[in-house]
């Protein structure tokens, strides 16, 4: 049975970055998340079609920060040399961040933004610019074969048939082949009160639990995973055909298992819990600022992330309490956020003398942002947080100014 457990109210799609902050047709949807206690998945009760979110405008480039360059340089070279694949496919490959590290030779992409899947056909990767399903999968596995490994990174979350996707997967992998793919962790979100992954584009939330389910309906069988400290905590995951004797299964799978049903990701009661907090940290993020803002303080939100879309939406924060938003995306900035309109700048531009406090719109990229922003620390600037729960980051060598 599926059960509502959090309404974040009208949402607008966040990729949809404006190029004026007057606009008459801005689409808004319900963002409603639901736990279903038979297959353990918590997603969205609401989808939108594909192509409103996932097309030639889309912005969010994976190789924005040095934290993802190389956790993707790192995992495109641990699966060459352990599993020494003939042929990797990644679904959803964005701007290149790990087939770039990998030979043209062995790689085919498919990703559906036009102009992502440009980029990386231009840097010579044969890519394809389609949604992932199972005629896709038939055509490609016609023209290349069968894979020995499938990765993606950030993309099964992103489907909300996920049963036809991962179908797809099954048809495309070789015998033994693998499937990696990491996402955001369910455990990580609710321990972290991290609300802000629930939007648009985030049709699922995996526990293991729910991961492993739904790939066992399919004919996968997860077999090793590792937990990563990428996007405020992520699992990623090892599968295979069910029944293939070409990788042991790791007891690090039940253990994770285990740990979710001890932090109660099996019932009900854990996400009304959950529920609670999030009225809480809105409660307290609002408050903050506007205690901040009536002192006077100048505050700005550091990373245009479509996670913080979520926030400044759910929490009716605009431009009367952040002056900007700064990021280092050139397709971002001179644009204006998604549903609250705030203009969005670059770091240069935006984190001036006169800015007091800094919102980490990005703070699962804390401690990349803050080493970088030593000069702003260093004249007393402070940065401010959601997660785990709303507070102004108290950084050892600083000179705290009193809010
Ligand atoms: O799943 C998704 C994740 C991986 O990426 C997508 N659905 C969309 C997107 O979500 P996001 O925007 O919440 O992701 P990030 O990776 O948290 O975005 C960080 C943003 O912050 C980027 O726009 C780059 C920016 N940034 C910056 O301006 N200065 C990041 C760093 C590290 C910096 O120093």
């Amino acid at each position: 049975m599926r059960t509502i457990f959090l309404d974040l109210g009208l949402q607008p799609i966040t990729n949809c970055f404006l190029p004026t902050p007057v606009v008459a047709d801005e689409v808004f949807y319900p963002l409603r998340v639901q736990f279903d206690d038979d297959s353990a998945l918590v997603s969205l009760v609401t989808t939108l079609r594909p192509e409103l979110m996932f097309n030639e405008t889309y912005a969010h480039r994976a190789s924005a920060s040095a934290t993802m360059r190389e956790s993707f340089r790192s995992v495109a070279h641990h699966i060459r040399d352990t599993f020494r694949p003939r042929r990797v496919l990644e679904i959803g490959s964005n701007d290149g961040a790990f087939i770039s590290a990998l030979s043209r030779d062995i790689v085919v992409a498919v990703e559906p933004c036009e102009n992502l899947a440009g980029m990386t056909a231009a840097l010579g990767y044969r890519t394809y610019p389609v949604f992932w399903n199972l005629a896709e999968a038939e055509t490609i596995v016609k023209c290349h074969g069968e894979m020995d490994v499938i990765y993606a990174a950030n993309t099964m979350s992103h489907i909300p048939g996920l049963a036809q996707a991962l179908e797809a997967v099954t048809l495309a992998l070789s015998d033994d082949g693998v499937f990696v793919f990491e996402e955001p962790s369910l455990l990580a979100v609710i321990t972290n009160g991290s609300y802000d992954q629930f939007y648009d584009e985030h049709a699922h939330v995996f526990s293991v639990t729910a991961a492993a389910r739904a790939l066992a309906t399919c004919g996968l069988e997860v077999f090793d995973l590792e937990e990563l400290s990428t996007h405020g905590g992520s699992t990623r995951f090892y599968a295979k055909r069910r029944g293939r004797q070409s990788h042991v299964v790791s007891e690090r799978v039940q253990q994770a298992i285990d740990r979710e049903l001890a932090a109660g990701l099996t019932e009900l009661p854990t996400y009304l819990r959950f529920a609670e907090r999030v009225q809480q940290s809105r409660t307290d993020l609002v408050q903050l600022l506007s205690e901040l803002k009536a002192q006077g303080k100048t505050i700005i939100s550091y990373g245009a992330t479509y996670k913080s879309a979520t926030i400044f939406n759910f929490c009716q924060i605009g431009t009367s309490l952040l002056d900007c938003i700064v990021d280092t995306t050139p397709g971002k900035q001179g644009k204006f956020s998604p549903g609250m309109h705030i203009p969005i700048v670059s770091p240069e531009e935006g984190l001036g003398q006169t800015v007091d406090f800094a919102f980490l719109g990005a703070w699962n990229f804390r401690s990349e942002i803050i080493a970088k922003e030593r000069e702003f620390v260093g004249r007393g600037g402070h940065f401010i947080t959601h997660v785990p729960d709303v507070h102004i980051i108290k950084l050892g060598a600083t000179s705290p100014r009193t809010p």
